[in-house]
């Protein structure tokens, strides 16, 4: 593709597309370049020629596309707490993903390099896992809306405020609960990190900003998400021996009763429940079946 006589507009798509790492990124400068082609007779053939090409790329991501959609959800089993990290190319996600679980997806500053879901484990306060899946950007081909859609949980990552109504839009089929987290606040200002800050707030956003690289607001964002599910963790106790370090997961607004029928999957065998904890007026009390329980309650159960 001979370069000579043409706009700047088109020599600089021309550029981007030799220079691009995936074809995704060759198919976008690709369509650039037929934009900016002149439409006159002498550049008639050129024009054919960049049509053609642009057919084919596109036939050839289509193909991968279809190869990866089905392998890639293989093998992603639905964890009782399930959460997903959307965003554009380059938020962080795979970052972030390898910081809060045991994943290791690659990380790097080409756009697009994650092309199916990553999966880790998220361990909470060494009493629980919750599993995290990084879904590839949100601008590219791989991006999967299925996962998105029945997940409990969305991080929207972004690294600019625009980006959180993009990505939004995206997801509006998902009910899942939103927590926005905007990440790199180590490349920024205190002044420019207060204003954005104060932006998110008065949106009332569920939020916190954090830097992945500098492993800044982690370990708030670790609370959010366990709190985004509506979850309780109460620990069962023995008469006489010390609380469990195993919760038990109850939703929101569980009972007693609802944590004995998790706990010894059997009915009618308390004879005595008696609570310690947020949902107690003082150690020791005892309870009905039907005691509403908080998180970190401590439940001892005497049996039949
Ligand atoms: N300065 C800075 N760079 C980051 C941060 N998080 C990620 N990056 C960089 O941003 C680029 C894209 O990261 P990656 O995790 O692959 O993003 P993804 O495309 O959303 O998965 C990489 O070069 C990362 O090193 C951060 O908190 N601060
Ligand atoms: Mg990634």
């Amino acid at each position: 593709m001979a370069s000579t006589n043409q706009s700047p507009q088109y020599q600089k798509a021309e550029s981007m597309f030799l220079n691009a790492q995936t074809s995704e990124e060759r198919l976008k400068w690709l369509e650039e370049m037929i934009r900016e082609c002149p439409k006159h007779k002498s550049s008639e053939k050129m024009l054919a020629n960049l049509k053609t090409r642009y057919i084919k790329l596109k036939e050839k991501i289509e193909s991968q596309k279809k190869t990866s959609r089905s392998s890639g959800k293989k093998g992603i089993k639905k964890e009782e707490m399930q959460a997903v990290i959307v965003g554009l190319t380059n938020s962080g996600k795979s970052s972030l993903l390898s910081i809060l679980t045991n994943a290791k997806p690659q990380v790097g500053e080409n756009p697009f390099i994650t092309k199916q879901p990553e999966v880790g484990m998220m361990n909470y306060n060494n009493e629980l896992q919750i599993q995290l899946i990084e879904i590839p950007a949100m601008d590219s081909e791989h991006y999967d809306k299925g996962l998105v859609n029945t997940a409990e949980v969305i991080i929207i990552l972004v690294t600019e405020l625009k980006q959180i109504e993009e990505t939004q839009k995206e997801i509006n089929k998902s009910a899942g609960k939103q927590i926005i987290v905007f990440n790199k606040i180590d490349l920024i200002g205190e002044s420019e990190k207060r204003k954005i800050f104060s932006t998110l707030q008065s949106r009332k956003y569920d939020f916190v900003m954090i830097s992945a690289k500098e492993n800044l607001g982690i370990e708030e964002l670790k609370d959010k998400i366990f709190k985004s599910f509506d979850k309780i963790r109460v620990y069962s106790k023995e008469p006489g021996k010390p609380k469990s370090n195993n919760p038990i997961i109850l939703e929101l607004r569980s009972t007693v009763e609802d944590a004995a029928k998790k706990l010894f999957k059997k009915k009618d065998i308390i004879k005595e429940a008696s609570v310690t904890g947020p949902s107690s007026k003082f150690p020791n009390q005892k309870v009905s079946l039907k005691h509403q329980l908080k998180d970190r309650d401590i439940v001892e159960f005497k049996i039949k």
